[in-house]
């Protein structure tokens, strides 16, 4: 990935009621523009329904007292504690003193927190913690209400946090920050309703697999099927508790460590964060045998040529386990392959964009080996989603829900969020509709920086190509050839439709 920037937004908030609130937002590009930016929150503030935001009602109300920069132009005369606090250094960016915050150990960030209200607001920033917590322990910790308290807890276990109020959360005056507000903003947003309106997938329940390939699969095109699941044990047994019984100390890989799937759900039940860690196993099967069992691919993805690589095969299928608001961001999925999602508890929300069509709010490097996009879910949401409704190709959207499982082909673009707690499989496969796509993506300059899943990744293509031959002889010879005739068909047809053929004269139709 590239690193992650957070656009600016200027916001001011408003308390509505007493368990949630709402909060406006504005982008603010030009601070200078005062006069503007008092107008526009003029207009919004007589348009509250549709710019309100809500808060989740266990939102804490912000730690520290940290506002949107834009507020510090409404109390003139106020001056921001964030730079007279940070002396010399208030000339570098948010970003950058957190980054040069990163580089200290948990008492040094204790120490340098004394140093200033702004230092001990800054020092307080929970990524820096959580950092500290994965780089130190790995998997090994038990989540005590944020990163720090786990910390302070592991670290200092003769601290009683209870008593001090340095960790309680000391609210500071006049402290604006465009950064660190909105960090705590999308930890604790609510979706809001339209962004979960737009539902324009296909559905299809108990289509015929030619049907699916034909509709589907050929024009690569998602589609939500409904029904196919329904002997899988593992909708009727996975839950938590079965699951937390099942696995006992096995460790899962959760994000960039690995957690016993019981601390899993003691760090989700409490976590209130921007990025929540989300458990994505690849080897769940190897560890657990039983859940290989309790589930079966959908008659519509059973050719899956990867398999011929046997134990040399990329990374292929993953249990997904997370609470509200974890997820995926952007992305498109590994080596060129198409994928399918099973939820088999909660729900999950989609955005799915086609190759051709780059995702507002999203940058990928010119090689497509890394992509730069919002720090957060929510973030796209809050700045981005908005600008999908005027444009011509409009993502597809829906809700994917226990018992569904959605088709995802191969170079869309697509988010994921999760509504509730949620358990989910997914299996990424090459069939013959996508083998040339996977075999040309493997052959690229670049693909030691492409490839995903596996070790050696540069001679990934001829491995497989050699192993297709191998299994499925002249397979690969007959779809170029197809996909060749099937070109030249195109080009054939394109110039029918700017040629008058029966007069035989030449005309260009614009
Ligand atoms: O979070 C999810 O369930 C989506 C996973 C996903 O997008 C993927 O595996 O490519």
């Amino acid at each position: 990935m590239l690193s992650c920037s957070r656009s600016l937004l200027s916001q001011t908030i408003k308390r509505k009621r007493k368990t949630k609130t709402k909060i406006k937002l504005k982008a603010n590009k030009n601070v200078s523009r005062k006069q503007k930016f008092i107008a526009k929150n003029q207009q919004l503030e007589s348009n509250e329904e549709e710019e309100g935001f809500d808060l989740k009602s266990s939102a804490p109300s912000h730690s520290h007292g940290v506002q949107p920069l834009g507020n510090l132009y409404f109390n003139p005369g106020s001056t921001n504690s964030r730079n007279t606090g940070l002396g010399n250094l208030q000339i570098l960016s948010d970003e950058l003193v957190l980054e040069i915050l990163g580089l200290l150990e948990g008492t040094q960030l204790g120490v340098v927190a004394t140093v200033s209200k702004s230092f001990y607001v800054f020092t307080s920033h929970e990524p820096l913690w959580r950092n500290l917590v994965l780089d130190n322990l790995k998997g090994r910790f038990l989540y005590n209400g944020s990163w720090k308290f786990t910390y302070i807890f592991i670290f200092h276990p003769s601290f009683d946090v209870s008593k001090s109020t340095c960790f309680s959360g000391l609210r500071v005056r006049d402290f604006y920050s465009d950064y660190l507000f909105q960090s705590w903003l999308c930890a604790n947003l609510e979706m809001k309703p339209e962004w979960l309106e737009r539902d324009n997938i296909i559905r299809k329940i108990g289509i015929r697999v030619e049907d699916f390939v034909m509709n589907f699969e050929e024009p690569n095109k998602p589609v939500l099927l409904e029904g196919c699941m329904e002997n899988w044990d593992a909708l009727k047994k996975w839950d938590r508790d079965y699951l937390v019984n099942l696995c006992g100390d096995v460790q899962f890989s959760v994000g960039p460590v690995k957690m016993r799937l019981e601390d899993y759900y003691r760090y989700s039940d409490q976590v209130k964060e921007e990025r929540p860690l989300y458990l994505f196993d690849p080897k769940f099967v190897e560890k657990i045998p039983t859940l290989g069992l309790e589930y079966e691919v959908p008659v519509y993805f059973r050719e899956d040529l990867f398999s011929v690589l046997g134990n040399e095969r990329p990374d292929y299928r993953w249990i997904i386990i997370g609470p509200a608001g974890s997820g995926s961001s952007f992305h498109i999925d590994p080596n060129s392959t198409s994928a399918w999602n099973a939820v088999i508890r909660g729900s999950k929300k989609w955005v799915l964009f086609p190759p051709d069509v780059v995702p507002p709010g999203v940058h990928p490097s010119p090689d497509g080996a890394e992509v730069a996009c919002p720090v957060s879910i929510i973030e796209w949401f809050m700045n981005f989603y908005g600008a999908t409704k005027n444009w011509k190709k409009r993502p597809i959207e829906c809700i994917c829900k226990a018992g569904e499982v959605i088709f995802v082909p191969n170079g869309w673009w697509h988010l994921v969020i999760n509504l509730e707690e949620s358990i989910a499989i997914t299996q990424n496969y090459v069939s013959r509709r996508n083998l040339l796509n996977v075999l040309d993506f493997l052959k690229k300059p670049n693909a030691s920086e492409l490839v995903s899943g596996t070790r050696d990744r540069i001679n990934l293509y001829e491995k497989f190509k050699n192993a297709m031959e191998a299994s499925f002889p002249g397979t690969i010879d007959e779809l170029s050839q197809k996909a060749e005739e099937k070109k030249a068909q195109q080009k054939l047809s394109f110039w029918d439709s700017v040629t008058d053929s029966k007069v035989g004269a030449f005309k260009f139709s614009f």
